[in-house]
């Protein structure tokens, strides 16, 4: 990594503090021409940036993220983007080598408005070539970022300049289309708003203005346990499912007033599909990368798939108080680090067994008999740097938890435009599930299962079938 000056410039409102930064391989000269890049030093959610110039807009929060800043010149919005390898904290206490946009992974959102002419300074400073594609918009050709195919790559040092106009209001993605498996899979991405024109009104035609706008991109790296470097040839074996490259419980949550109109947008840029799910609302779908959906076309939903390289805009009123889980409804991708080669044992009495199996598997160990859920409140033997797989703590214990997943917290009391974490919900007093202490009816017992191991020993006719994991360790075989 370059040497770095860092600096204090001036502070996006609230939670961000934003520096500059200069960095010495590149001369006072070119300095002069180029936007000063804007860094980003942490992971906090940046407060939305308010438009300085150009027409105005509601922002959008980035979680866990930021806002890129623009300069004016003679009419043209200009942004400069450094592509650079960075350490990205994903959750406390666990930082990834990765490579991103200034000082992140993710990059910033760029935020423009429909009709903005915007000119972006690309600067590769990783150690191989690299392009930029804008993923979903309409440009010239020349301008699509395709290595080979609409421009050469942009040497290891170089800085190239793309300009267009935002033809449409939407949400976009940018990411390299240059030896895009490695550099996708270390984390090179970021989001793009464009913000539509308004009639006289302050209205527009499909897009509705909200009260909250939320933007992050979904994301999969393959890190061993105890390394600090994404592995880039995995194709389906990730072992971190992210949302802006943070885990749960280093998701910020997406904090609302009641009654707000609010608006999500998710992109999709790992290699399956997520099914994304809100508690306690339905939302619609009102916009896909192609742009906005027809309202006549729109229904209610409380889960909304999101297709590889797609990106799916929700929206709903918030008029239900609480803190609601917000997660992929796949449960391997609420976990963090696990090895996938672990047989399923509920229900199999390990009794005698443990010691056989450490003969041929020296570091057998009893796990999951009672089901899994041991492992959020386990302190288990981890790596350093590594994530336990379920955790998180919520206001009544272990919320068993990880990966993509965080919470929409709805609150009378929560201030216009104010983002802080409002804290654990407290609900009123008869409204959350209890405990009976009254008598129970008989309990008619199903014969195939029995309860647990420990009161019925397993009948000898069980069939125990254990799989030894691969001699190599398989990769991210964490927890045995
Ligand atoms: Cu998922």
């Amino acid at each position: 990594m370059n040497r770095r000056n860092f600096f204090n410039t001036a502070a996006v409102s609230g939670m961000a503090g934003l520096s500059a930064v200069a960095a010495s391989s590149v001369s006072k000269v070119a300095m002069a021409a180029l936007p000063e890049p804007a860094m980003m030093a942490h992971t906090h959610t940046a407060a939305p940036l308010a438009p300085p110039n150009g027409q105005p807009y509601r922002p959008v929060v980035t979680l866990n993220g930021w806002t890129l800043p623009w300069r004016m010149n003679q009419g043209v919005k200009e942004f400069h983007l450094v592509a650079e390898p960075v350490v990205r904290e994903m959750a406390p206490g666990f930082k990834a080598h990765m490579w991103g946009y200034n000082g992140q992974s993710p990059g910033p959102t760029i935020e423009v408005v429909e009709g903005d002419r915007v000119r972006i300074f690309v600067t590769n400073k990783l150690p191989e070539h690299t392009t930029i594609h804008w993923h979903g918009q309409r440009l010239p050709n020349g301008m699509d970022g395709v290595a080979g195919l609409n421009q050469p790559a942009i040497p290891v040092g170089k800085t190239f300049v793309y300009e267009f106009e935002a033809r449409r209001p939407g949400t976009f993605m940018y990411h390299p289309h240059a030896d895009e498996m490695t550099q996708m899979a270390m984390g090179m991405m970021g989001f793009w708003v464009t913000h539509p024109k308004l009639d006289k009104q302050g209205k527009h035609p499909q897009i509705d203005s909200v009260d909250r706008d939320f933007v992050f991109l979904l994301n999969a790296y393959d890190i061993e346990p105890g390394s600090m470097t994404p592995k880039i040839m995995t194709m389906l074996d990730f072992n971190l499912w992210s949302w802006n490259s943070r885990i749960f419980p280093g998701i910020d949550t997406l904090n609302v007033r009641l009654n707000d109109k609010v608006r999500i947008r998710v992109g999709n840029l790992t290699m399956t599909n997520h099914p994304i799910h809100l508690h306690g609302h339905e939302f619609t779908v009102t916009g896909t990368d192609g742009g906005p959906t027809p309202k006549a076309s729109r229904w209610p939903e409380v889960t909304a798939d999101m297709a590889v390289g797609q990106m799916r805009q929700l929206e709903f009123v918030a008029d239900e108080e609480g803190d609601w889980a917000f997660h992929c409804h796949k449960s391997h991708h609420t976990m963090n680090a696990m090895g996938h080669e672990v047989p399923t044992l509920i229900g199999v009495d390990h009794r005698g067994l443990v010691k056989k199996l450490q003969k041929s598997i020296p570091d057998y160990m009893v796990m999951g008999e009672r089901g899994m859920a041991d492992m959020g409140e386990m302190e288990m033997q981890i790596p350093d740097n590594t994530a336990p797989m379920m955790t998180g703590k919520g206001p009544y214990g272990g919320v068993e938890m990880g990966g993509m997943f965080s919470m929409l917290k709805v609150r009378k009391d929560q201030k216009p435009g104010d983002y802080q974490d409002p804290g654990w919900y407290r609900q009123p007093p008869g409204t959350q599930a209890y405990e009976w202490t009254g008598a129970l009816p008989a309990m008619p017992h199903s014969a195939a299962a029995p309860a647990s191991p420990a009161a019925s020993p397993a009948p000898a006719t069980t069939e125990v079938q254990i799989r030894k994991p691969p001699a190599s360790g398989g990769g991210h075989n964490a927890h045995h």
